[in-house]
């Protein structure tokens, strides 16, 4: 009798020891995962940060994805040439009556364009793109708000991408712009870590969404795209419900930046100003409070190309105040940066930093140094890197 308690002792003692062991390396784990959040407004560049880490640290893209793209990327061109046609045709640049049917075309019926066969399609790209008013549109007009930013780098490419035998690049894809729907998740070692990734849709309607999964983020990753500052935001008014929702959860009103910018027509939003006060409104999220906060000041290179015909100060009159305020990227870059930690409680610490996300070394580089913040390394409390 005593010989079989002692046996049923020593097989539950062992279950126990076998139970403890399950749950110390499912807890040992679960501490190796690592939660970090995209977000920002739309066409920040999340998923172009998304892409990057694929490159670093899986398997970059397949044959798949390069397949696809090579559609993608020239309806990014046809969408572009439509907003460029239309802006030549509400502008004082000469149309030849020979450019006027494919300006035209371009304008008002680009559906038609992509249902075009594929040489159709390919003959009117290049014949557009040859045009002396598109040349003359980009001499006078390239950083229109209307422009899509991927056109700076598509348009130069143009004689590759509109060729029957083109085979996009890692490059390309990095640079195509495709809206995410949807939240969608990337997971990957880093160091002794695994770094479960999520990016998000930045459309109004998407951010709803959001609060879905703020719970365990031991990063917010917010990006927003220095080259905002002379863009508005796209109009959805029904879709303002998700601001009103998420600051219901945390009781808080929601506060707009100081500096705001000069906005023509009533109803309109500067994208900067929106990214400004989405940014503190999920800086203030209760669910939040215990994540780190990293800022990617994003499509640095676009800001400095743009300050060289756009005046900043048209924009946001404030900087007229701001100590250098000679439309330099450096001090432009300072202003808005201001424009985030403006009003933040001093304990909400964020680290900043100047990003181009399509330059896979940077975005390498910028997310080991917030690697070294989250994992807690020594890290001064940066100001921009
Ligand atoms: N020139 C330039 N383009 C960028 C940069 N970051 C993103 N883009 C482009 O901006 C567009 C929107 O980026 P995406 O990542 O889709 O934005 P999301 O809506 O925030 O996910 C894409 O065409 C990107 O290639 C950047 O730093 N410089
Ligand atoms: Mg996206």
């Amino acid at each position: 009798m005593g010989l079989v308690t002692c046996k049923q002792e020593r097989e539950a003692e062992l279950q126990n020891r076998q139970i403890d062991t399950q749950i110390r390396i499912e807890n040992q784990a679960n501490k190796r995962k690592i939660k970090m959040l995209l977000l920002g407004v739309t066409d920040s560049g999340k998923s172009t940060i998304v892409k990057q880490m694929r490159v670093n640290y899986l398997d970059g893209f397949n044959e798949t994805e390069v397949v696809n793209a090579i559609f993608v990327i020239r309806n990014n061109i046809i969408d572009a040439f439509k907003n460029i046609c239309n802006i030549i045709l509400h502008s004082d640049i000469t149309v030849t009556q020979e450019e006027k049917v494919l300006v035209k075309l371009f304008a008002y019926e680009s559906g038609k364009i992509e249902l075009m066969q594929e040489v159709d399609e390919l003959n009117v790209i290049n014949a557009v793109s040859g045009y002396e008013c598109i040349k003359q549109f980009f001499e006078r007009f390239a950083f229109h708000p209307m422009v899509p930013d991927h056109i700076h780098y598509f348009y130069p490419n143009l004689d590759r991408i509109a060729s029957s035998n083109y085979v996009p690049t890692a490059e390309d894809l990095i640079h195509m712009r495709q809206t995410t729907l949807g939240v969608h998740e990337i997971s990957f070692d880093y160091t002794k870590h695994i770094i479960r990734l999520i990016d998000v849709g930045g459309q109004k309607t998407e951010r709803r969404k959001w609060i879905h999964f703020f719970e365990g983020v031991t990063a917010v990753m917010f990006v927003c795209s220095l080259a905002s500052f002379n863009q508005t935001t796209e109009e959805e008014p029904k879709a303002f419900v998700w601001e009103s929702s998420l600051n219901k959860v945390q009781n808080k009103v929601l506060v707009r930046s100081a500096g705001k910018a000069k906005v023509e027509k009533p109803g309109l939003i500067n994208r900067l100003d929106e990214s400004v006060d989405l940014f503190k409104s999920i800086r203030e999220n209760s669910f939040l409070k215990m994540s780190n906060f990293m800022l990617f000041l994003n499509k640095k290179d676009l800001l400095t190309k743009k300050l060289t015909k756009v005046v900043f100060s048209d924009y946001f009159p404030d900087y007229k105040k701001w100590i250098t305020n000679d439309n330099s990227d450096v001090s432009v870059a300072e202003f808005i940066e201001n424009m985030f930690r403006e009003g933040l409680e001093p304990e909400k610490r964020m680290y900043a930093h100047l990003t181009q996300a399509t330059v896979t070394a940077n975005i390498e580089g910028t997310f080991a140094l917030c690697c070294d913040v989250i994992f807690g390394k020594n890290y001064e409390d940066t100001n921009l890197e």
